[in-house]
């Protein structure tokens, strides 16, 4: 297996193509490597996981996990608003299966616990509204004692919720020049084969491949032009922290996160990427000639522990992750002046602190020196409460923590202001470095149900995780009187995130038209006799 070909032949490849402004198509075959693919996107109809053999390598079958027979997944892309319903067929030999929709604001019912997983021959519909801002997220396989070994083999795939008009109101860009990167990597020693096969080594340290594949390409290469590129960037590897930066170390600039826009445009040469994390960048490459290329990488990084084993792949190695080839005059355009601030949750509302201790007993990865059970309640949050989460990593290795369910802030590290480009907006993925301890604000949705947290190196996943149980909201009680031809509906205050609806057959609900006032310690809202509609209720609608 070649490695990416040493900067000096990339420049005499390129020599090639100066005569023209655009590469002629019989010259792509002289370059090393492979053109980046881009997945095909989800038009409806059922996702089908199954065993596949694709040439994932040119001129080699692998055997794979496909969906709808690709490697990763087809990119599935909606609008805020839209809803998502879609039929998962576990078509698998002889493996269960659940999805998990990563960075969605999924109800319990569809989060992809692994008490959902169905068996082979089986199916499940997922249906839920996208009740949230543009961002690029992701789904895989979540199935109990499983998600490594079933994404590693290729259970994964981008979500994107879209909004390109917006987009192109704030100048950034969209179309052609908004690609996904989704970043794994593989072990390159079992012959051009997707084989998990973790020693136990790696089981604590992590399954560490040595080569990358950016959507499922191997020595991937982009043809582009001189102007300015928005790339979503994913780390979809089981256990490989990505340190990313340019060959060059061109300044690149990010703009969104885990939860879409970070309300920053931040200029860097380089930032680490842990497994689940997602990154958006704008980069122009104006300043290169047609003809020039760059090429994007994982630098090294020092590590104190044997984390690659004896001699395997170890963290922090350097990588080469694609090459992007300057082939057309462009121009760059200007960055986004500004672009709207999430709005984060407040840690001064935060009713309580939770500390989460990371750690190895006994050769298991266990949060507060327990091992995950399936069957085993760890906490319950309250719908809609604010909490802050503190983890402590007692151990050499690096562990990004996911929360299903709730969005969060980066607060701090080691009680110093959070500042890494990967703590800016709504993260849903967190990197908890080696014996550092991390501390976020986290706002829990208004939905029941379980979810879970847990670390999302994957080889850590299936011990290093804790269920968590969103309470049914209480509403506050409603009392309903009647003063001088007036109904009157009150209830207690303060009662955040509920708003009073009505009804008339119990069926379809709407808020009241004219909003309740504070009075006293009591909110009271007023509708004239006779009311058009009977019934009443506070509700606590799904927000952002
Ligand atoms: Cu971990």
């Amino acid at each position: 297996m070649t490695m990416s070909l040493p900067r000096r032949q990339f420049i005499k490849l390129s020599t090639l193509t100066l005569a023209g402004a655009l590469m002629p198509r019989w010259a792509f075959a002289a370059r090393s490597g492979n053109a980046l693919r881009i997945p095909p996107e989800w038009t409806g109809g059922p996702l089908t996981a199954a065993a596949a053999n694709l040439p994932i390598w040119p001129g080699h079958s692998t055997a794979a996990l496909a969906l709808n027979d690709h490697v990763p997944g087809p990119t599935i892309r909606l609008r805020p608003g839209d809803l998502f319903d879609m039929e998962v067929v576990n078509q698998l030999n002889g493996e269960d299966l659940v999805l998990h929709w990563h960075g969605l604001k999924a109800p319990a019912a569809f989060d992809g616990h692994p008490n959902q997983a169905v068996a082979p021959g089986g199916a499940y519909r997922v249906t839920f509204p996208l009740l949230q801002d543009p961002a690029f997220c992701w789904y895989h396989a979540h199935t109990h004692d499983l998600t490594a070994s079933q994404v590693y083999r290729g259970l994964a795939g981008a979500f994107i919720i879209d909004d390109p008009e917006r987009d192109a109101a704030l100048g950034l860009p969209t179309g052609v020049r908004d690609i996904p990167l989704l970043i794994r990597d593989w072990k390159s020693n079992v012959n051009f084969a997707l084989t998990y096969n973790p020693s136990m080594f790696e089981h604590m340290w992590g399954y560490l491949g040595d080569t990358i594949l950016v959507n499922g390409t191997p020595e991937a290469w982009l043809s582009v032009d001189q102007g300015s590129w928005r790339f979503r960037i994913l780390n979809a590897c089981n256990a490989r922290v990505l340190r990313i930066a340019f060959n060059d170390r061109r300044i690149f600039h990010v703009f969104a996160s885990d939860g879409g826009l970070t309300g920053m445009i931040e200029p860097v040469t380089e930032l680490d990427l842990s497994p689940g994390q997602r990154i958006e960048i704008l980069v122009s490459f104006a300043d290169l000639p047609v003809g020039e290329s760059v090429q994007l990488r994982s630098i090294f990084f020092p590590i104190t522990a044997p984390m690659g084993g004896p001699a395997g792949p170890r963290q922090g190695d350097p990588l080469p992750i694609m090459t992007f080839h300057v082939d057309a005059p462009g121009n760059a355009s200007a960055l986004p002046v500004s672009l709207p601030a999430p709005v984060l949750p407040d840690e001064a509302l935060a009713r309580r602190t939770r500390n989460f201790d990371l750690g190895v007993v006994n050769g298991q990865h266990t949060i507060n020196n327990q091992v995950y059970d399936l069957d085993r309640i760890d906490f319950e949050v309250a719908p809609g409460e604010v909490e802050i989460w503190q983890f402590t990593n007692r151990t050499a290795n690096f562990h990004p923590m996911h929360i299903h369910g709730a969005f969060f802030k980066v607060l701090s590290r080691d009680g110093a202001a959070a500042t890494l480009p990967t703590d800016r907006g709504w993260r849903d993925t967190v990197t908890v470095y080696p014996n550092e301890t991390v501390r976020v604000v986290i706002r829990f949705g208004p939905r029941p149900g379980l979810f879970l947290m847990h670390c999302h190196n994957l080889e850590h996943e299936h011990e290093m995780m804790q269920n968590f149980a969103v309470t049914a909201p209480q509403p506050p009680p409603l009392q309903i009187t009647s003063e001088n031809n007036e109904v009157v509906v009150s209830w207690p205050a303060p009662s955040d995130g509920w708003i009073l609806e009505q009804s008339d057959d119990l069926l379809d609900w709407q808020p009241v038209a004219n909003a309740a006032e504070l009075s006293g310690d009591r909110m009271r809202w007023r509708q004239p006799l006779p009311p058009d509609r009977q019934f009443y209720r506070l509700n606590m609608p799904d927000t952002l």
